[in-house]
């Protein structure tokens, strides 16, 4: 019985204190015990950030790739060794801006693996300047005096029409409930988005008060497409707790009898 801790690599974090990625970690850690899953049988796979650095912290094979570059090179292990469990991690400027084009596709593919955001509206690790989903008055960088004025992307709206399985959104702020959704998606087959609100009290101090403003999600939010749809255009951001969409969509592989020839692979893969 492998317990939390057993998947705790023993290097001490340095995110800040009070940075919401800490109770990623354990809610990861939680999952993964509650999955009973073999240590050398997962590999977790970042880009950079603060939030990027969580391999560093788990004890299963990680790579801390580069900036945005996580979904990439995760859809290539799971491709090459389907029999491991592939997790991705990141942060929003990682995973929505110089990696969209990556998070588009890989839900449109739909590779079976877990890609887990850790969401803070901001570039925590370069101090502070305005990510894809900071709101467009937000006013807390000298870079963006006045705000952005750009509106602020949707991932899980933009997950959902791409063509992602399985779509959910937490708080750090309540671990217990991220970790039964990470079982969830790691469990579902096909491509998993769990955007996780995980705040940056270093450069956003004022979300410390996202624990008195999410809400959680209603039950009628995770029923089908359209619904789905609805409810992500309509909301806030900051419902949280629930699996919003969930589908059985055939996930991605390479057909078993390839050769392994490159060219062969080329045609199977087809961008
Ligand atoms: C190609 C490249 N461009 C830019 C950077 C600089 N850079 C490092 S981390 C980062 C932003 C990280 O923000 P986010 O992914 O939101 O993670 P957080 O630090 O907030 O967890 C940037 C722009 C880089 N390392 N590589
Ligand atoms: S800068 Fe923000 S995201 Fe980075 S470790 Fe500190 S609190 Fe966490």
């Amino acid at each position: 019985m492998k317990d939390p801790d057993s998947y705790r690599s023993g290097v001490k974090p340095v995110w800040c204190p009070g940075c919401g990625d800490y109770s990623v970690l354990s809610a990861l850690t939680n999952a993964m015990s509650a999955l009973q899953l073999p240590p050398e049988q997962v590999a977790l796979i970042s880009g950079i950030g603060c939030s990027s650095r969580i391999p560093t912290y788990v004890n299963v094979y990680g790579f801390h790739g580069v900036h945005g570059r996580a979904l990439p090179l995760a859809t290539g292990l799971k491709l090459a060794r389907p029999d491991l469990t592939v997790l991705a991690a990141g942060g929003d400027g990682d995973g929505f801006s110089i990696g969209g084009n990556h998070f588009l596709h890989a839900c449109r593919r739909n590779v079976d693996m877990t890609y887990i955001i850790m969401d803070n509206e901001v570039y925590g690790m370069t101090k502070g300047q305005a990510s894809p989903t900071t709101a467009p008055d937000w006013t807390g960088s000298d870079l963006t005096p006045a705000g952005t004025g750009l509106t602020a992307f949707q991932p899980l709206l933009l997950a959902l029409v791409t063509g992602a399985n399985f779509i959910a959104r937490c708080f750090s702020g309540d671990p217990a409930n991220l970790a039964e959704i990470l079982v969830e998606a790691i469990r579902h087959p096909g491509f998993s988005v769990v955007q996780i609100l995980s705040p940056c009290p270093t450069f956003r101090p004022e979300q410390r008060q996202w624990k008195n403003q999410v809400r959680e999600i209603p039950d009628s939010a995770t029923a089908d497409f359209r619904s789905a749809a609805r409810f992500l255009m309509e909301d806030d951001g900051l419902s949280v707790g629930r699996i919003l969409y969930r589908t059985d969509r055939k996930p991605f592989a390479l057909s078993k009898n390839r050769r392994g020839d490159i060219s062969e692979l080329d045609m199977e893969f087809v961008l």
